[in-house]
């Protein structure tokens, strides 16, 4: 989508510290990091949120789970432990309407989901 900001992103066309990458996703540094490991994965595609996920997007699933476990492990966190969270939609906190996976971890996180 020309105007999303993290299909430009995907598109290289603004900078960020790519830290994974296949032909289906890529993960890169959150901008404003909430804990040590703070990383963002995400289709190359663009589709909104989790919604927009079809069971027949196989080849991205498998990609996306890929990319947790190799972002996990480059960061150090795989063994220590990590959260995975993608917000969908407003009430949820999500701000970026391309789906996005957060990975964080390296403290000791909140228990609270809200
Ligand atoms: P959310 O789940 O949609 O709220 O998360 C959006 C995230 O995208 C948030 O953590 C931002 O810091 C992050 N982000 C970014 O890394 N680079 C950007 O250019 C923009 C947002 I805009």
């Amino acid at each position: 989508m020309e105007s999303c900001i993290f299909c430009k992103i995907a598109r290289r066309e603004l900078p960020s510290t790519i830290l994974y990458e296949n032909e289906y996703v890529m993960a890169f540094e959150d901008i404003s990091k909430m804990a040590p490991t703070h990383v963002l994965i995400i289709p190359k595609k663009h589709l909104q949120s989790v919604l927009e996920l079809d069971p027949t997007d196989g080849n991205l699933l498998s990609a996306l789970q890929e990319a947790v476990i190799a972002v996990a492990k480059k960061t150090g966190v795989y063994e220590t432990g990590f959260r995975v969270i993608t917000n969908v939609l407003e009430e949820a906190g999500q701000t970026v309407f391309h789906l996005h996976y957060h990975i964080l971890g390296g403290r000791k996180l909140e228990v609270s989901l809200g």
